[in-house]
């Protein structure tokens, strides 16, 4: 895939956050949503590639646009993309931090089609994906980590999602002694703060969304970070969903290298709302501020990008 793509797919990101950040604590999630998906669906064909969405908004039936399946873009290379134009449409809604606009593509066949289920994670940076394991009780993985990163286990942050569904995980990590920063939503942006090395986060726990945790292992093929993964299939109906993506085995681990096998990888976000990794977009009435990330395994680098969209005024002031 041509590396050049990945300011293609800035623009994407960009004005799909642009276009929701808008509604921003407007308390009208949907009505996010829906703009970050068109904005985000009107820039795509001005990229050149012949893109195929594998995660988008649901199945053409229910979704309008990105649906899974559709295509996109104005013709090129052919590639996979795994879109979630407002990751943390609550946070958008009401203000609250951490909500980005995100997709990552790849060489076909390099994303996994997850089925729109949830998906039990463990998300660690580089220094203690070899000593962790879904399975392994808390304390052990709390312990390993601690262990690796040459501290206690009570100076230990582990980000959860606030969930009735995470109160025995909850109590096990306070058991264990680590500290935790519950969050209301948006596992994916916490994901890539737990793998990076000094944002004060170790590990990401418990149970989110599948599609977020494929974008979350792509983001980990860039960081070097693991997550580690098992969809959670409870009823004959997840059963169906899974053999309709093609998956079987509804016990597999998976990690990264599972969830986005490609060779190429871009993974592109753009903060919404303020977040620990990016900046929230800020309107200055001469123009619109952005922060975002792109992250390539091929070339390997990480880009952190401040953009001043300048408005088409005269006179315009621009203030850095
Ligand atoms: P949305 O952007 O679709 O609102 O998802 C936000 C999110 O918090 C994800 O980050 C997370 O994986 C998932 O929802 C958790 O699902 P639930 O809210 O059902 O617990």
């Amino acid at each position: 895939m041509d590396s050049d793509l990945s300011l293609e797919f800035l623009r994407v990101v960009e004005q799909a956050a642009i276009a929701c950040a808008h509604t921003m604590g407007q308390g009208d999630r949907h009505n996010s949503d829906q703009v970050a998906v068109e904005a985000m669906r009107k820039v795509m064909d001005t990229v050149s590639i012949s893109g195929t969405i594998v995660i988008g908004e649901g199945e053409r039936d229910e979704a309008p646009m990105l649906y899974i399946g559709e295509k996109v873009g104005k013709g090129g290379d052919e590639i996979d993309i795994a879109v979630d134009p407002l990751e943390g449409t609550n946070l958008c809604a009401l203000g609250t931090p951490g909500a980005i606009a995100v997709l990552a593509a790849s060489d076909k066949g390099g994303l996994l089609h997850a089925p729109d289920l949830y998906m039990e994670k463990l998300v660690v940076g580089p220094t203690s994906k070899h000593a962790v394991h879904l399975d392994a009780p808390v304390e052990d993985n709390l312990n390993a980590i601690a262990k690796c990163l040459d501290r206690d286990v009570d100076d230990l942050v582990i980000i959860v999602l606030d969930r009735p569904r995470h109160e025995k995980l909850i109590s096990d990590i306070r058991k264990a002694g680590a500290r935790i920063r519950l969050i209301g939503d948006g596992d994916l942006s916490a994901g890539i703060t737990a793998a990076a090395r000094g944002t004060g986060v170790h590990a990401l726990m418990g149970t989110g969304g599948a599609p977020e945790g494929v974008l979350t292992a792509a983001a980990m093929r860039c960081l070097n970070g693991e997550i580690f993964a098992r969809l959670v299939v409870s009823k004959p109906e997840h059963e169906e969903r899974c053999r309709a993506m093609g998956i079987t085995d509804f016990k597999k681990i998976y990690k990264s290298r599972d969830l986005a096998p490609g060779n190429d990888i871009i993974f592109a976000a753009t903060g919404v709302t303020e977040g620990s990794l990016m900046k929230g977009v800020r309107f200055f009435g001469d123009g619109i501020r952005t922060s975002s990330v792109i992250m390539q395994n091929n070339p390997h680098r990480i880009r952190f990008i401040d953009s001043i969209h300048v408005t088409t005024k005269k006179d315009v002031k621009i203030r850095f």
